[in-house]
C-alpha cells in the first residue's frame, strides 16, 4: 500500500543508495544457541523494534595483522547506515544465508559449529576483498577464536542496532589493498601502544563491538601473536 512504501522510504531517508541496496541481503537469523532457525534481511535484523522482541542473527569480526605484528584498523564510511564513520577493526559482516556461508546443518552440535566457522570464513574472503579490495587471504588463513553475543543500538540513530553472534577469525598476512570508499573511510596499521593511545584519544568513535573485544580479548591475543603461540580456538558461546 501507500502507506507502507511511505514508511519504508522514512526508515532509509537520507541514506545511500548502495547501502539502501545492501539492506536487502539475507542473514543467518538464529535461536539463542547459535542454530540457524531462517533467513532475515539486513534491514529486518538491524531494526532496533525487531532487536528488541530477540531477533538474533550471525556476523564474524576479522582482526588481520601483518608480519610486524600490526593489526589493521578501518573507519567505516560516512555512507555506512550503522556506526558510520567509527574505528574498528579489520573487516566485519555477515555471513549469507546461502549454503557456502551457511555451512552445513547437524544435530551434532560440533559438526554444526565446524561448518558454521567454515561458513564464515568464505564469507570473510568475500567481504575483505568488498570492503578493502585484499585478494591475497584465503579461508585458510583464517584461525577461529570465540564467539560473542552482544547487543548494542547504533549510537547515531536508535531506529538501528546490532544483535549477533560475532565469530572472530584472525589471520596474520602482509596483504595489499585497495579501499572501497562506499564502505571504508579510512585505514591505518596500528601497534599495541598506538592502538591504546587511540583509544585513550577522546576525538576518535570506536564500535561498540570492538571496543568490548578489546577491553575483554585482544591484548592478550596480541601478546600470544607476538610470543609465537598457537592460539586455540574457544568453542564456548559468550554472552557480553
Ligand atoms: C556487521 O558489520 C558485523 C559486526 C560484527 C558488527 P557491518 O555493519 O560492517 O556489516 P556490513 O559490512 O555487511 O554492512
Ligand atoms: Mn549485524
Amino acid at each position: 500500500s501507500d502507506d507502507k512504501l511511505d514508511k519504508e522510504l522514512d526508515i532509509f531517508q537520507g541514506h545511500d543508495e548502495e547501502q539502501i541496496r545492501l539492506m536487502n541481503e539475507n542473514c543467518i537469523v538464529l535461536d539463542y544457541d547459535d542454530v540457524p532457525v531462517g533467513a532475515g534481511t539486513k534491514k529486518l535484523c538491524h531494526l532496533m523494534t525487531n532487536i528488541d522482541e530477540g531477533l538474533l542473527h550471525r556476523a564474524f569480526s576479522v582482526f588481520l595483522f601483518n608480519e610486524d605484528n600490526k593489526l589493521l584498523l578501518q573507519q567505516r564510511a560516512t555512507e555506512k547506515i550503522t556506526f558510520p564513520d567509527m574505528w574498528t577493526n579489520t573487516c566485519c559482516s555477515h555471513p549469507l544465508c546461502f549454503p557456502q556461508e551457511l555451512g552445513g546443518l547437524s544435530s551434532d552440535p560440533e559438526v554444526l559449529l565446524q561448518n558454521g566457522i567454515q561458513g564464515t570464513k568464505e564469507a570473510a574472503v568475500r567481504k575483505l576483498d568488498h570492503e578493502l579490495g585484499i585478494t591475497g587471504v584465503t579461508t585458510q588463513d583464517f584461525s577461529f577464536l570465540t564467539r560473542i553475543h552482544y547487543k548494542s543500538p547504533n549510537p547515531t540513530d536508535s531506529k538501528w542496532g546490532e544483535h549477533e553472534i560475532d565469530y572472530i577469525l584472525i589471520a596474520k598476512k602482509n596483504i595489499q589493498m585497495n579501499m572501497n570508499l562506499n564502505e571504508v573511510r579510512d585505514a591505518q596499521y596500528v601497534s599495541e601502544e598506538e592502538l591504546r593511545s587511540m583509544l585513550d584519544d577522546p576525538k576518535l568513535v570506536f564500535t561498540p563491538w570492538f571496543k568490548l573485544i578489546c577491553e575483554n580479548y585482544l591484548f592478550k591475543w596480541w601478546k600470544e601473536l607476538r610470543d609465537g603461540k598457537e592460539l586455540s580456538a574457544d568453542m564456548t558461546l559468550h554472552h557480553l
